[in-house]
């Protein structure tokens, strides 16, 4: 079937969103101009992988949602058991097997003339579309290309605090540039003390001496990253979650990112030079073979039951 007519028969196929208790085709859905969430970027948000039919992680991903949202006062309008079904909702219309999954609480619209965040009511809104990679699966076995940004640095903890997911791309969007004028494909930014921070979308481990060190403010607490922490600790691998100053990187035998968009994604060259021998390391392809391998594991995972959307 071409993706023309699987569209065809199914009007889901392109992917499934969910806004005001309706389920439409991701490109139809539109949401409302003055939604504070899209002026004000006043949200946070969470993205969850379906992978072979089965969520990884769900619950992990939304108590982070519902944790995030506590942080900057936001309450849903809906409890956290009815967005968990909402998800369900959009993979099961979407037939998806392989699917980014998102659930986004807005601030919500303000009557005319409202300023004041606390008179809003809070908007959910929701969509699966087809899986999305940071770095493309089949490059990840060669390994991508990262450089640490010189011209941009992380939006600090203390204005945004990066451990609620959130829309304030502008510094991550302007290290992508800065990635691209380089020759590479993704930045990784320090934060204003030169400490390795993260990058758009993923966070950072490097093995230095033995070591594998992530660091351990100033990023989101990934649940990748998580995942990877605790695959270390069953390989009895040692651990570190600190600080990560620019330099130690460069002295990295390992480097990889980590995001729900791509899983364990290893790098091949920073600054242009290699990582180690500038191919992908044993360390890093054993942790993303494990990582994938959970995604199989009921422990860890959520089957969705297609019925006859599927
Ligand atoms: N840091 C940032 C800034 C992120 O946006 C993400 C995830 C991560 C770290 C890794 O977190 P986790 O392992 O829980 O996925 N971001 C992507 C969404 C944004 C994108 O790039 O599409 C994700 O959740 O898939």
């Amino acid at each position: 079937m071409t993706g023309q007519d699987a569209q065809a028969a199914n009007p889901f196929a392109a992917g499934c969103a969910w806004i005001d208790g309706q389920y439409l085709p991701v490109a139809e859905a539109r949401i409302p101009i003055l939604d504070t969430g899209f002026v004000r970027s006043d949200l946070s948000y969470d993205v969850v992988a379906v992978w072979e039919g089965r969520f990884f992680r769900l619950d992990d991903h939304l108590d982070r949602l519902f944790a995030g949202c506590r942080r900057i006062r936001l309450t849903p309008p809906l409890t956290q058991a009815e967005i968990r079904e909402i998800l369900i909702g959009t993979v099961r219309r979407s037939g998806l097997r392989e699917a980014y999954v998102e659930a986004i609480v807005t601030r919500g619209v303000p009557e005319p003339g409202v300023r004041d965040p606390r008179r809003l009511t809070p908007r959910v809104y929701a969509y699966a579309i087809p899986y999305v990679w940071i770095v493309p699966s089949e490059q990840q076995p060669r390994g991508t290309d990262v450089v640490i940004t010189r011209g941009t640095r992380r939006i600090p903890p203390t204005a945004v605090d990066p451990t609620v997911k959130n829309f304030h791309w502008g510094d991550l969007t302007r290290g992508l540039f800065e990635a691209y004028d380089r020759g590479a494909a993704l930045p990784i930014l320090p934060g204003e003390d030169g400490l390795i921070t993260e990058g758009p979308g993923f966070n950072v481990f490097a093995l230095i001496d033995g070591v594998l060190r992530t660091p351990g403010h100033g990023v989101l607490e990934g649940i990748t990253r998580r995942t990877v922490i605790e695959i270390a600790g069953q390989d009895g691998l040692p651990v570190a979650v600190g600080d990560l100053p620019a330099d130690d990187l460069y002295r990295a035998a390992e480097l990889f990112l980590t995001s729900t968009a791509g899983g364990v994604m290893p790098v091949a060259t920073l600054d242009g030079q290699p990582v180690g021998d500038g191919r992908p390391g044993p360390v890093a392809m054993k942790i993303r073979d494990r990582y994938w391998e959970l995604h199989r594991d009921p422990r860890y995972t959520l089957e969705v039951d297609y019925g006859e959307a599927g």
